[in-house]
């Protein structure tokens, strides 16, 4: 039977996200910025704006029409978010505000319930701050060491390194799904495999792979996955920590308040069942629903398609970039092993200068550390830029900003 593959049509795409259509400095604006923040499709805004026009309300707490709508709508995006990442239960997933309160919540619960002194927990140096000083300010605490997997010269995780290190004292391997940075899609599963077969848990920092690619949480066989709504369409301030459930009801809570009790006596509290013991207060609801709506938008594209178009512009960006003179692009140099980011250095030119002439031409990329100190000082540079693609941009657009590095570079020179 023949194998039809869905393609994206990026004009149509283009037209979802009202914020793509407009100029910037006289230019039309070129978006190369997702890694750090997506453009929001009217699927989504028009989720949140629906919230606060017909359904606001507190939830879990009114007997009333609008308090029901509300309650019903938070729950059912749970659900909806839970399965798109292959969650087996709603009740695996708890509301964050982003990767880094999720990483923080395992941190905080699980960690001081388990770590000792003397357990190990394992990063890697491709690791963002949000996957890294958590652990750091939890092994102060707990007296566990941390240790560190290496990349090597194209950005790839040192597997072998990772076997040196994982032993009987190993409680965590705590790695990102893809580098922030790099773009590097690390072998989550076999890393998994690994760190099991010594009985440690395995946390991974999702925040750069849900938007680029099919995840499954039971497939990958990790313990824990963190994942932020902003960088897959969704609004700010809203994400998840998945967790195998009986992880999550053996962990302690880690913030008190309204909503995460089942009864309060003055001297002490029990805990509402998983996952609202991890929920304290009021949650962002209508974020939530945005959540929904993102992960129902990426759904209706199709992860085959968006996969197609973003292998695209890898393989393009590579090319067309490699080719700009003085140009030293990081990151692996097999297209099958990255994401469509793009962090490199120009030669003569710093970061934020090119930065600053790309914004003069509309096109958005980062340059900074990119909250990956270790992994710059690792490369052995202060920062790079960045310029980070998602399903609206274009092989057009990776043109211009070539066309604009070269007369960057002409211009420093
Ligand atoms: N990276 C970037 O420009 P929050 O801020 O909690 O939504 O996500 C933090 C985070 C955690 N892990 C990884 C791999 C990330 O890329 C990020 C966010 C942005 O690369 C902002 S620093």
């Amino acid at each position: 039977m023949a194998v039809v593959r869905k393609e994206l049509d990026a004009a149509a795409v283009r037209g979802h996200f009202p914020a793509l259509d407009q100029r910037v400095h006289g230019h039309p604006l070129i978006y190369l910025d997702s890694a750090a923040t997506a453009q929001r499709p009217r699927a989504v805004l028009d989720a949140v704006v629906g919230f606060y026009e017909r359904d606001n309300a507190n939830v879990h707490r009114g007997l009333y029409e609008l308090s029901r709508r509300a309650t019903e709508g938070f729950e059912a995006a749970r659900g909806c978010v839970a399965r798109f990442i292959g969650a087996a239960d709603p009740a695996e997933l708890v509301w964050t505000r982003g990767t880094t309160e999720a990483i923080n919540l395992v941190a905080l619960a699980w960690g001081w319930a388990n770590l000792r002194e003397g357990d190990e927990i394992v990063v890697t140096v491709l690791e963002h701050h949000s996957n890294l000083v958590p652990w750091q300010l939890v092994a102060e605490r707990t007296g566990a060491r941390l240790r560190r997997v290496d990349i090597d010269g194209q950005g790839r995780l040192r597997l072998d390194q990772l076997d040196e290190l994982l032993n009987e004292r190993t409680r965590l391997v705590a790695v990102g799904h893809v580098s922030n940075a790099l773009g590097t899609i690390n072998p989550v599963r076999e890393i998994v495999e690994r760190a099991k077969a010594v009985g440690a848990r395995v946390l991974v920092d999702g925040a750069q792979a849900v938007p680029h690619m099919k995840v499954d949480v039971q497939a990958l066989g990790c313990d824990f996955y963190a994942f932020s709504g902003h960088k897959l369409g969704a609004p700010m301030g809203i994400g998840a920590l998945w967790a195998r459930r009986e992880l999550l009801e053996a962990m302690p809570p880690w913030q008190g308040g309204g909503e995460m009790i089942d009864t309060v006596e003055l001297e002490r509290s029990t805990w509402a069942a998983v996952p609202h013991k991890f929920e304290a207060g009021t949650p962002n609801v209508a974020g939530a629903i945005g959540m929904a709506a993102a992960a129902m938008y990426i759904e209706s594209l199709g992860y085959d398609a968006i996969a197609a178009h973003e292998e695209a512009l890898v393989r393009y960006g590579m090319e067309r970039l490699g080719a700009v003179d003085g140009l030293r692009l990081f990151g692996p140099e097999d297209p099958a092993e990255r994401t469509a980011v793009f962090s490199f250095a120009l030669e003569g030119v710093h970061p934020h200068d090119v930065a600053t002439i790309l914004d003069a031409e509309g096109i958005a990329v980062r340059a900074g550390h990119h909250c990956t100190q270790p992994l710059m000082r690792r490369l052995g540079v202060p920062a790079t830029t960045r310029a980070s693609c998602w399903i609206y941009n274009t092989t057009d657009e990776l043109d211009r900003l070539a066309e604009a590095l070269e007369v960057a570079r002409r211009i420093f020179a």
